[in-house]
């Protein structure tokens, strides 16, 4: 081999250079340069030429020529002998004889009943692809359980839609002309470098930035003001900031008459709109655990008299931050507003991974209405962008295919957080959703066994003997221990993708720069060839990967009408072609795009109170929920941990590449030296991690990098990487989020302990 594989959507950058799309779970979406010599990827780099990548790369995908060819890439298909498990043993096997007796035992299974078949899949690749096309076209034909996809986002989607009305919001270049920047739940330099080079050139010019996390992160350390506040009390924060807004005269009052419902009683109907302060008081002190704190019934519809028992001194209290803090904060914000200069929030998904994370979504996503700030364009908030994007999902993932498949029997859906339990689980159990046990799972593009929470329930679901695995990777995860079959899948660099994004607003072509490594396979194609093994004929289910990518947008006038846009919505499948890139049109991402309200909501505004939330028995209002283990509730577990991101990997991605591993060095929990001292922990020591779920083992570093009160155990290691076989997802919990069915990863108490 010495030249990129051949396609019709192979054409060449220039030279050996092949332009590409990063895959990765990250709102920047970098557009690639991946240089090839020999049928090798010898170099991958950002392109120039698309202004969000500015041919930049994190250091991770930067080494993504050294994960292409690692040496221990996935090859051949195997099948396991011997246990599930660590240490798991597997021999090659052939394509032919793989398909063949995995299509034939999922068909036995499916003869019974297919919902006990669970396909669990996340965003190793965000491909439209490789990600849901041909495998959900499978899975719908053949009536299989239906996968709740919660693991990430949906709490802060659901809360948006409920509020804005769509997932969409600033555009992210227009931060650099912003005044003053909130970066509320986020560590950009770690997670969203390329939004982070539009912070900096605003403060460059003359902006504020303020950070807003438990954490001291790299972020916190560069920005003018940081409030390290305690997990999962950000609504307390945002209706302090309201308070502050209203008492000083800081509203846009002319903006929230126009465009808002729910803030005075005068756009909300009426409704005392006031929840009992002492059952609020309840959620800030120990042992006061899940007093209720407002009226679900739908009356309380007034958001601004709300917002007025939070005073900044009770908003301490709660956040574990100053009163000044906050008033300094609600100034900065309300005097550049009412100077007509903008205020603009980047919001993620910190803040998400806790009991109240909706009703946390839903009070700052008020802010930017109560000021005006969307009037400017660089202002407002911007959450993700991925509501902008027209993909065409239902001719991708024809979920028409799953009433033939069901054959008259209900669907069932499976919550990916809940993986756990679910697995575990017989017959009647509330977790399988009025379906059967589970009885086969095939996992693409996720690494549930170290990702998922509560690993104890995890591992030893899919530790069953009577469960069939089967795991489409690039490595052996710690999930493909688990694997009757593992089947080898190609990375990025060798097949064809299309991509949306969630931090701007451009349109991505991913072409193939090297043939597939050994024997590997792309997801579709493993996929068709199961579907042709199964004997399904429906001609979707053939469909070629161009066909696919033709399929994920409006190309053309007519389908862009088709799905309900204007026709100068469709986009030029050939600029794409030429540049690997394409900004979607304006009418699809505009600038200031609530400059005149025109809120997607069933209103049309911004729905502080949302009727949709009542009529479900929720507050229609967003309050401060406390978290399901409060900081400080527990004398046995006293410290609260998060566990954010490690900077060199990408959730369990990259964890085995030795580079990116070696600037990690070690599963490491950053810990006060207040908390430190108190158990005796030296830097560097080793510890246990524990609580009533789990514990497992990591390297101590005491550090301002923790507040007093909060633990940061960084990163989700590969189990069989870390420190005697586990991770930090050993202590986490599988409840759930108020809205959006989303887990808690950083609503966990633990307890720390030096091991000798
Ligand atoms: N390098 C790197 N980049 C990544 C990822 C990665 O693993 N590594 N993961 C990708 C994925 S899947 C996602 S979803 C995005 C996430 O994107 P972001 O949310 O932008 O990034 P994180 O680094 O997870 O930042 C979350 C921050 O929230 C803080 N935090 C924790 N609890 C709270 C809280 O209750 N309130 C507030 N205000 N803050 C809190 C954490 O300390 C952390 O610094 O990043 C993506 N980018
Ligand atoms: N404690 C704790 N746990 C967390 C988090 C946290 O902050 N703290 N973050 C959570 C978040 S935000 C997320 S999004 C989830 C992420 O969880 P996952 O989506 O499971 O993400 P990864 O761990 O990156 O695993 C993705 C896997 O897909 C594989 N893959 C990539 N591309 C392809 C492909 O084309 N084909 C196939 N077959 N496989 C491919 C990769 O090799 C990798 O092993 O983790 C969650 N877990
Ligand atoms: S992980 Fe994010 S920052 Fe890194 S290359 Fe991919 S899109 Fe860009
Ligand atoms: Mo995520």
């Amino acid at each position: 081999m010495s030249e990129p594989v051949a396609s019709p959507l192979n054409s060449v950058a220039g030279g050996n250079t092949v332009r590409g799309a990063c895959p990765h779970d990250c709102p920047d979406t970098c557009a690639l340069l991946t240089t090839v010599e020999n049928g090798v990827a010898i170099r991958v780099q950002g392109n120039p030429d698309h202004p969000a990548t500015g041919g930049v790369l994190c250091a991770k995908v930067a080494k993504y020529a050294e994960r292409t060819h690692h040496p221990e890439r996935l090859t051949q298909p195997l099948r396991r002998v011997g246990p599930k498990g660590q240490g798991a043993r597997f021999e090659p096997v052939g394509w032919d004889d793989a398909l063949a007796d995995i299509a034939a035992r999922l068909q036995a299974i499916a003869a019974r009943d297919p919902r006990a078949i669970l396909p669990y899949s996340y965003a190793g690749t965000m491909g439209l692809v490789q990600g849901e096309s041909m495998a959900a076209r499978l899975f719908h034909r053949l009536g299989a359980s239906l996968l709740d996809r919660t693991i990430c986002a949906s709490a802060g989607a659901e809360a948006l839609v409920h509020t804005l009305g769509t997932k969409q919001g600033m555009r992210v270049e227009q931060f650099a002309h912003s005044k003053l920047i909130v970066i509320w739940g986020s560590n950009s330099i770690g997670s969203n470098l390329h939004f982070w080079r539009h912070a900096q050139e605003a403060k460059r010019n003359g902006a504020r930035l303020v950070c807003i996390d438990p954490r001291r992160t790299e972020t916190a350390d560069k920005c003018h003001q940081h409030l390290a506040l305690l997990p999962g009390t950000d609504a307390a924060l945002a209706l302090a900031l309201m308070h502050e807004f209203t008492v000083h005269g800081w509203l846009d009052q002319d903006y929230i008459d126009r465009y808002t419902l729910g803030w005075d009683a005068a756009t909300g109907e009426g409704g005392d709109g006031v929840s009992q302060p002492q059952a609020v008081a309840g959620g800030d002190a120990a042992g006061e655990v899940g007093v209720e704190i407002s009226s679900k019934n739908g009356a309380l519809r007034s958001l601004s008299k709300r917002c007025l028992l939070w005073t900044p001194e009770r908003a301490a209290a709660v956040c574990g931050v100053s009163a000044q803090a906050i008033r300094d904060l609600a100034r900065d914000m309300g005097e550049t507003a009412r100077r007509g200069e903008p205020v603009a929030i980047r919001l993620n998904y910190g803040m998400q991974r806790t009991r109240g994370g909706g009703n946390a979504v839903r009070a700052v996503a008020c802010l930017p209405a109560l000021l005006g700030s969307w009037r400017h364009p660089a202002g407002g908030l911007l959450l993700s962008s991925s509501g902008h994007f027209p993909v065409r999902r239902a001719e991708l993932q024809r979920p028409d295919l799953l009433a033939q498949g069901l054959a008259g029997r209900p669907p069932r859906t499976i919550n990916m957080v809940s993986v756990g339990d679910a697995l575990l689980a017989s017959e009647g159990d509330a977790v399988l959703d009025g379906g059967p046990p589970i009885e086969a799972v095939v996992v693409y593009n996720s690494n549930p066994v170290a990702v998922a929470p509560e690993s104890a329930k995890v591992v030893q679901g899919f530790a069953r003997e009577d469960l069939f695995t089967v795991v489409l990777e690039h490595f052996q995860t710690d999930t493909a221990d688990y694997a009757d079959y593992i089947l080898p899948a190609t990375t990025q660099l060798e097949h064809l993708d299309i991509h949306a994004s969630y931090g701007h607003t451009d349109v991505l072509l991913n072409r193939p720069a090297i043939a597939p490594v050994g024997q590997s396979r792309s997801n579709t194609d493993m996929f068709r060839a199961l579907a042709i093994r199964m004997g399904f004929d429906e001609p979707c289910l053939a469909d070629s990967d161009e066909t696919l990518c033709r399929t994920a947008y409006p190309f053309t006038a007519e389908q862009a009408l088709a799905v309900g846009l204007p026709a100068e919505a469709a986009l030029s499948w050939d600029a794409l072609a030429a540049n690997g890139f394409v900004p979607l049109p304006p009418v699809l991402a505009p600038l200031a795009p609530f400059a005149q309200g025109g809120f997607p909501t069933p209103s049309g505004r911004c729905e502080m109170f949302s009727q949709r939330l009542a009529d479900r028995g929720l507050d229609g209002l967003p309050d401060y929920l406390p978290n399901h283990e409060p900081p400080g509730s527990s004398t046995a577990y006293p410290l609260a941990m998060i566990s954010p991101p490690a900077r060199n990997f990408l959730n369990s991605t990259f964890v085995n590449v030795q580079s990116l591993r070696d600037i990690e060095g070690e599963p490491l929990l950053e810990i006060s030296a207040a908390d430190a001292a108190a158990r005796c922990i030296g830097d560097g020591a080793l510890v246990r991690v524990f609580n009533q779920r789990g514990s497992y083992h990591c390297t101590a570093r005491v550090s301002a990098r923790a507040r007093p009160g909060v633990v940061n155990g960084l990163g989700v290691w590969w189990r069989k990487l870390g420190m005697r076989g586990t991770n930090v997802n050993e202590v986490t919990s599988q409840a759930l989020t108020d809205l959006g069915r989303a887990p808690t990863f950083y609503d966990c108490l633990v307890e720390v302990e030096a091991v000798a």
